[in-house]
């Protein structure tokens, strides 16, 4: 038991703290099974640390108080430059220090809490409550699998209390969030929330299914041990005892050094993986930390410097819909103006109708809206205390709100859409233009959306074609057009002329090809007519070739392609604009390369030039005749000569099934899938 229970909880620390698995999950459960069932015929040998005690335990009545030995503290908050400096100028006066060294770390937007150690063994752990009593959150803490339940090395102290933040990633909160909706269960509004509500469950099976996480940043009570000289020394010897700390951290150099840490974790913000509402400064020497002392509840030597909220409650006004580019209908709420993640916020997006009513917003609650760095603003849910008695539902309209044309939705899409396309509606108009000439697109510097909004009203311009017949005359006649911003425009569209491959086919605004997929491929095709003639070419099924492109993006793109207005835009834009042409070479790469395959007869689903792309999609050569190097014969009905042949050379012979298979295994795209 005691080997299991240590092997096991090996195995946890290597998964949970040290991101790097050691055995296969079928050998993790059967070792912890094992232990389960040795437990329970011999109760009186089980141990303190038993990983087992992580499933959690059956449902308390409530949770105990429990009194803190060293009260948690809560630390000043600064929301400008200014604050910084005048927080670094009242350390080195209180210290009389020329210059003083930050330990600076991320403040992670979760829950505070305390962990007891004694002789190394975790014996319980507490919420901050209010700082000086908390709640006993022990049997829920030990679901907690990157908490080691006994630390490591052989210098533990006897007792020692870390102070740290539970929180949940951002995927795990998506996750649970996907969960709860489909269990008819209750959203959570963020991850903080989702963490709060997981961690109080008085039933902690349900704790241990919600994935919490835990980094330490502090030290309460400690006994039989002396701390290090710094902060920084501080969180390396918590890691080395096997808690979990970040490694987003930093030892900065005065307000500047502050400040530049700041700046550089606030643009990495929206990538990391958690949430976080702003850093954390502290002096880093402990010698200074204890000179500086406490005002109050917080102390002098740390501060937390806080990013603008990404979160604010306002009042729905109305909801009404937007038209993109692509003719998607998007309910958009109008909003009593909120200031949201450094910004004032009006609009918020409510994605679609079904995230309406599953949200249930109405016009007139107060709601929720969260802006999360350049994110467009979207409404997260409304307040039930103070929704109106006459708050009013949405109603989706029937027609297109600018061009009239029914709205449609097919099913399986979560998306309507305005049946006019872009030569009727003139908002799929006006955003296709707009996406055209954008800067990651073809670049028409200084065409902003309200004068191609006003190009289009006025009858201008109808196509990007359009735009390269734009002479002095035409610009002139518009509003708010001199002469001189009239030579800009021209000048600039020009420039635009000369551009890539990709861009041009970014620029297209093909639904589902974003960037990455236009780059992938003008890189495979090489140049325009290869591609025209992939799309053009049994549904497009060559464009399940290049990588990352699925059934749905090839339809997309074959579907527009073919359409007779596009085909007839794309032939006047590339009459317009340059780019580098190369050839269309065929990579033989992927699983069947090397391999040589002879098609004959008439397979029962598939074409023979179908058949023909898939085995080239998986790096596969098709040949016409038979022969001792031929890998495979694909025969199917009325198969002639090629198949006799093939039995007597001793070919491996395959039906449709078959290749099927081989195509699976060998990982290519199959047009039957999805
Ligand atoms: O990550 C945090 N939310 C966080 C909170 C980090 C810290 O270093 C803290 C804290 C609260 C109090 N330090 C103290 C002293």
């Amino acid at each position: 038991m005691a080997w299991l229970g240590a092997e096991l909880n090996r195995h946890i620390y290597a998964y949970h703290v040290l991101d790097a698995p050691t055995i296969p999950d079928a050998d993790y459960d059967r070792m912890f099974r094992e232990l389960q069932q040795l437990e329970a015929a011999h109760p009186e040998a089980v141990s303190q640390d038993t990983p087992t005690s992580r499933v959690g335990a059956a449902p308390i009545p409530e949770f105990k108080q429990v009194t803190h030995t060293v009260p948690m503290l809560s630390l000043n908050n600064a929301f400008s430059p200014e604050d910084v400096e005048n927080f670094d100028k009242a350390v080195r006066k209180g210290l009389a220090a020329e210059q003083v060294d930050y330990a600076s770390e991320l403040k992670f937007d979760g829950l505070a809490i305390s962990l007891r150690y004694e002789d190394g063994v975790f014996v319980q752990a507490a919420t901050r409550g209010d700082g000086a009593t908390g709640e006993d959150v022990t049997v829920n803490i030990r679901t907690v699998r990157s908490i080691p339940l006994r630390l490591r090395g052989d210098a533990v102290p006897r007792l020692l209390e870390v102070r740290g933040e539970v929180l949940m990633f951002k995927a795990d909160f998506a996750k649970l969030n996907a969960r709860q909706r489909d269990a008819g269960q209750k959203e959570f509004a963020n991850p903080r929330n989702a963490a709060a509500g997981s961690l109080r469950q008085l039933d902690s099976r349900i704790t241990a299914a919600r994935n919490l996480r835990f980094f330490s940043y502090g030290v309460g009570a400690l006994e039989g041990a002396d701390l290090p000289e710094s902060h920084a020394a501080l969180l390396d010897w918590l890691g080395a005892l096997g808690l979990p700390v970040s490694n987003e951290r930093a030892v900065v150099a005065g307000a500047a050094g502050m400040l530049g840490y700041y700046a550089s974790v606030g643009k990495r913000r929206a990538g990391l993986p958690y949430e976080i509402d702003g850093v954390v400064y502290k002096a880093n020497r402990l010698e200074y930390q204890r000179q500086l002392g406490f005002v109050s509840r917080a102390p002098r030597f740390a501060m937390a410097h806080k990013f603008p909220a990404e979160e604010a409650l306002t009042e729905v006004q109305g909801i009404d819909v937007q038209v993109g580019r692509t003719g998607a209908i998007t309910p958009v709420a109008r909003l009593a103006p909120v200031f949201v993640g450094g910004v004032t916020v009006e609009n918020a997006t409510l994605h679609n109708e079904g995230e309406v009513r599953r949200k249930d917003i109405r016009i007139g609650d107060t709601v929720i809206v969260r802006r999360a760095g350049d994110v467009i603003p979207e409404v997260v849910s409304f307040v039930p205390e103070r929704r109106p008695a006459n708050a009013r539902e949405f109603v989706m309209p029937t027609a297109c709100p600018v061009c009239g044309s029914p709205i449609v939705r097919l099913e399986d899409e979560a998306i309507a859409r305005c049946s006019g396309g872009w030569t009727h509606c003139s908002a799929q108009k006006k955003g296709g233009l707009m996406h055209f000439v954008s800067r990651r697109a073809i670049d028409v510097e200084g065409l902003g959306d309200q004068l191609i909004e006003q190009m289009v009203d006025k009858g201008v311009i109808h196509t990007a074609a359009d735009l390269y017949a734009l002479d002095q005359d035409k610009l002139s006649s518009l509003d708010r057009m001199a002469a001189k911003s009239a030579q800009n425009v021209i000048a600039a569209l020009e420039k635009s002329k000369d551009t890539t491959l990709a861009r041009f086919i970014y620029a297209l605004g093909i639904r589902n090809v974003g960037e990455s997929t236009a780059k992938a491929l003008a890189q495979y095709f090489g140049n325009l007519d290869a591609l025209l003639h992939a799309a053009s070419w049994e549904g497009g099924i060559q464009l399940l070739e290049v990588a990352d492109v699925g059934p749905i993006v090839a339809r997309s793109i074959a579907d527009f392609l073919t359409d007779p207005q596009n085909a007839e835009l794309v032939a006047q834009l590339r009459a317009q604009l340059r780019w580098k042409e190369g050839a269309h070479v065929m990579k033989a790469v992927g699983a069947l390369a090397g391999k040589t395959f002879v098609l004959t007869g008439t397979l029962p689903t598939l074409s023979r030039d179908a058949a023909a792309a898939l085995i080239e999609a998986a790096g596969g050569k098709v040949s016409g005749s038979v022969s001792k190097k031929t890998s495979y014969v694909v025969a199917g009905e009325d198969a002639g000569s090629k198949l006799t042949k093939a039995q007597e050379l001793g070919i491996a012979i395959l039906d449709e099934t078959a290749l099927q298979e081989l195509l699976a295994g060998a990982g290519a795209a199959s047009p039957t899938e999805e």
